[in-house]
């Protein structure tokens, strides 16, 4: 269900259920967050791409696969979805979601969920959960407000309407947006890219973000002054200094 490949530094976790759009089941969920574990705990690795098979992204989820496990919505969700999130947002390397096709309902939180939204041009997200009578899950609720405000999550999510690529651009929904045919080779380069800067600080500075966006300033000011001391005590920092004392770019990789 999950396709995995390493180029570069770059760990590509690839969702696999082609003929529906990379909908989601439990298998696939839970591979998925064993990977990202994986994938943390590996030093060869520096950055963690999700992506789709074939034309989807991620269809949210498997509605031929809803029932059978005697679990309430809440205990599924507290079994796969919600650890599939909490380790994205909680992994030390940056992720990226790659959005190579359609990505709903829980599938466009997981296209959000990534530290850096990466969109093919014809790449779409709907909060498509009104249209079966459900909640917005999987973090969308917190995502989206945060992104777009208030009023035009609601509307995103009662009309589930179809954002497309220009307009999640425009919105703040993604960062960059590549052509279809060349989509997985832009990834990968700027995947590579991001590879080459220093992991520890980046470690740190999403630790500092993510608490961040539910803190005060104050607190907010209290963190950064803790995890400075932890990066300028890195031999990134010297390293970074030295580099540009030296007029030469910092080398962050370290075999
Ligand atoms: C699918 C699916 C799919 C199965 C396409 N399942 N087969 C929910 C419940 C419980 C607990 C936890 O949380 C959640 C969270 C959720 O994610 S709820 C939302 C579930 N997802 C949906 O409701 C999306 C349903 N799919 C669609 O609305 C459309 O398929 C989209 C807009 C994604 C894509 O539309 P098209 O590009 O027109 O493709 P298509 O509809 O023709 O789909 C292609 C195939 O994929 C098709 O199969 P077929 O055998 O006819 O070729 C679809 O049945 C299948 N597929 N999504 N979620």
């Amino acid at each position: 269900v999950i396709l995995v490949s390493d180029r570069s530094a770059v760990r590509t976790l690839t969702l696999n259920r082609e003929s529906k759009l990379n909908a989601a089941n439990d298998d696939l969920l839970l591979t998925l967050t064993d990977e990202l574990k994986r994938a943390d705990a590996d030093p060869s690795v520096r950055v963690v791409v999700i992506t789709g098979a074939g034309r989807g992204f991620c269809a949210g989820q498997d509605l031929g696969d809803v029932s059978g496990r005697g679990m309430t919505f809440t205990e599924h969700l507290n079994h796969t979805y919600n650890p599939l999130v909490r380790t994205i947002r909680g992994l030390s390397k940056p992720v990226i979601s790659a959005v190579n096709g359609v990505a709903a309902g829980a599938g466009a939180s997981l296209a959000l969920a990534g530290d850096v939204r990466l969109w093919a041009q014809g790449a779409s997200l709907i909060e498509v959960f009104s249209n079966i009578a459900l909640v917005p899950d999987s973090g969308s609720t917190w995502f989206l407000p945060r992104l777009v405000g208030y009023h035009r999550a609601f509307e995103l999510m009662a009309l589930a309407e179809k954002v497309r690529a220009e307009d999640a651009l425009r919105l703040g929904l993604c960062e960059q947006v590549f052509p279809d045919e060349t989509f997985r080779d832009d990834v990968q380069a700027y995947a590579e890219r991001l590879a080459t800067r220093p992991a520890h600080a980046l470690k740190l500075t999403k630790q500092a973000l993510n608490a961040a966006l539910t803190s005060t300033l104050d607190q907010a000011l209290d963190l950064e002054a803790e995890l400075q001391q932890l990066a300028g005590d890195h031999w990134e920092h010297e390293e970074g200094v030295t580099a540009f004392k030296q007029k030469r770019p910092a080398q962050f990789v370290r075999s």
